[in-house]
């Protein structure tokens, strides 16, 4: 069901291993994805609505006139979501406020010369556009992972789009509605991939061009996000989802089994990677696979992720080249479960988010940690971090000099100048202080 990958002995042996090259992640075709959306976008930012509305006939396979979504329908949404998915909803909420708002930072301060002063202000993007996928059961959460950060940020405008739905009237799926309600957007539209994508990012009738697109999606979403980057910003580019497991022999085989099966039911394409010394406890896992999968409801894609190439059980000769093993494969998510798990967490330099001990599985993190679940994946880990309060953030320095000040380092600005031929430069500086050379 899953692969094994043997690394015992090798690096002793002399061999160079390029660890990143061992568990290679799908193929998830960005490029070839362009050529398809490279055209909607275009149409979209000449025609506006109409080829919205005309991709989303295509593609969502419903006609929707109105793609923004009447208030009286977020309402009724709320108003008809469960009880206890509701409560689930708030507390996940209230949770990632709260980390939300311990990560906002006071502006900074410095004044590196007597009068001169730098400050570095926050400032949130003004307007921000977040998808939401669709499908038959549309990742709701993601909703709260995208949009309470950005509030927290102060981000004054916001709008929400999601695919239509025709099994709901051309409406977006009435959890993703009934949480934009909860959540107080109350600018939602009917629209969904690359159509949306574009329409967030160059405006159309009814709908003012947002700054910035935030939010997983397929892969002409991400393609649409690529082609239209510097037209907008985006978030990480965020392709199919993958948890790394570092684990010993105090692990509990049932437990890595689970976590790695609960990330596999995403997608076919995801990735579940269990990097460990233990020869026991891999052993154990690949049994506990096949009973677990095959009473598990997505038992097909299950299968079909835990046994692409893309996922693996890798040996190792010790927990120290375990560590060189998931630095290197820089993991969306990375569970730590090792009889040191906190302090080799604090080893770990390549992770979207790091789940430390028995107690911290995954999916906890994909609903109700307080952390966030929108996270780099496909070895960006290396130099992206997840969505947060300060994606939302722009820092702007302040730079005030008083007189005194500016003529202390005016002789510096004007060799500076003189090195790169920018004469014009240092008579901006010298021009303020006539008289002195
Ligand atoms: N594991 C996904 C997020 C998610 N899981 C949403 C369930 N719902 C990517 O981090
Ligand atoms: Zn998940």
């Amino acid at each position: 069901m899953i692969r094994r990958v043997d690394l015992r002995g090798r690096v002793a042996a002399g061999e160079v291993l390029n660890l990143q090259a061992l568990v290679p992640r799908a193929v998830f075709d960005v490029e070839a994805a362009l050529d398809v959306v490279r055209p909607i976008c275009l149409d979209v930012r000449h025609r506006g609505l109409e080829a919205i509305r005309e991709y989303g006939e295509k593609f969502d396979h419903v006609r929707v006139d109105d793609v923004r979504v009447p208030a009286e329908a977020l309402k009724t949404a709320l108003e008809e979501l469960d009880p206890e998915v509701r409560s689930a909803f708030e507390e996940s909420i209230r949770r990632v406020r709260e980390v939300s708002q311990d990560e906002l930072t006071a502006d900074i301060a410095s004044e590196p010369a007597p009068g001169g002063r730098v400050t570095q202000r926050f400032v949130p993007v003004q307007r921000v556009g977040l998808y939401v996928p669709g499908g038959r059961a549309p990742l709701a959460s993601s909703v709260v992972m995208n949009v309470v950060p950005a509030q927290v940020a102060g981000v004054p405008s916001l709008a929400v789009a999601s695919p239509p739905q025709k099994e709901f009237g051309g409406l977006p799926h009435p959890t993703v509605l009934a949480v934009c309600e909860l959540l107080g957007i109350d600018e939602v539209y009917a629209m969904g991939g690359a159509q949306a994508i574009a329409g967030f990012a160059y405006g159309f009738e009814g709908c003012q061009k947002v700054n910035l697109i935030t939010g997983p999606g397929n892969i002409y979403v991400v393609a649409a996000k690529r082609f239209l980057l510097g037209e907008v910003g985006i978030d990480s580019e965020a392709g199919p989802t993958e948890i790394a497991i570092l684990a010993d022999d105090t692990a509990v085989p049932k437990h890595v089994a689970a976590d790695l099966i609960s990330q596999a039911e995403h997608d076919p394409m995801a990735a579940s990677v269990l990097v460990t010394p233990s020869e026991v406890l891999a052993a154990a896992v690949e049994a506990e696979l096949p009973v677990q999968v095959a009473k598990t409801k997505h038992a097909d894609r299950v299968t079909e992720a835990l046994s692409g190439q893309q996922s693996a059980v890798v040996l190792v000769d010790d927990l120290d080249q375990g560590t060189a093993v998931v630095n290197a494969y820089a993991a969306e998510h990375l569970e730590i479960q090792t009889a040191d798990a906190e302090e080799r967490a604090g080893q770990i330099t390549n992770a979207g988010a790091i789940f430390v001990g028995s107690w911290s599985p995954v999916s906890l993190g994909d609903y109700c940690a307080g952390s966030n679940h929108v996270l780099p994946t496909a070895g960006c880990a290396c130099h992206s971090s997840g969505l947060s309060v300060r994606s939302f953030l722009k820092a702007v320095h302040v730079v005030n000099y008083s007189r005194d000040a500016l003529q202390e380092v005016a002789g510096h600005v004007l060799a500076l100048a003189h090195a790169e031929d920018l004469p014009a430069h240092g008579a901006a500086v010298s021009s303020r202080f006539p008289g002195e050379s």
